[in-house]
């Protein structure tokens, strides 16, 4: 991984060195002023036109992966087992540490001191979804497990010295 990180980062190098040169070449040669503001403007044009289909797009895509409740729900179907979470500092609560396979689960998060951030890593190490845990408010996750396993919590919200140990786990059977 580092040595493939290496001769990507090498070959970047290259890269941005040959770009610099043919800049600094093309540099001492002289561009008529109507040719780069040709160019210019026919960049600008296109390519707010291009950055704004981009996000068009992204934004249709994206409401179909939207983390609420409701649409949630609407995607797993209602939950048939409810978690209660609460967040401290430094440990996670869980009203039950075996969760079913394949079932709609409803994490009821919630801390008593500080903001924390309840995410859950699956065996492989890869953050599966997560929400905010806040004192005074009650956040609903519904998630649905088709790997079996032992699920990791680790806190993502710097919640001061102790934030590091702030991690559970749980089993999906
Ligand atoms: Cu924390």
């Amino acid at each position: 991984m580092q040595v493939g990180v290496g001769v990507v980062f090498f070959l970047f190098v290259i890269l941005w060195t040959a770009v610099l040169w043919w800049v600094a070449t093309r540099a001492s040669r002289p561009t008529p002023y109507e040719a780069v503001t040709r160019v210019v403007s026919w960049l600008r044009r296109w390519g707010t036109l291009a950055v704004l289909v981009v996000l068009a797009i992204a934004f249709v895509v994206s409401l179909f992966f939207l983390p609420y409740r409701a649409s949630r729900a609407a995607r797993l179907g209602e939950p048939s087992v409810t978690v209660e979470v609460t967040g401290r500092m430094w440990a996670w609560e869980l009203s039950r540490t075996t969760l079913p396979l394949g079932q709609t689960v409803e994490f009821v998060v919630t801390a008593t001191d500080v903001n924390h951030g309840f995410g859950i890593f699956a065996p492989d190490g890869r953050l599966v979804t997560q929400v905010q845990a806040m004192p005074g408010y009650t956040n609903r996750l519904l998630y649905r497990f088709d790997e079996p396993g032992t699920y990791t919590i680790r806190c993502l919200e710097f919640c001061a010295t102790g934030h590091h140990v702030m991690r559970t786990e749980f089993v999906v059977e």
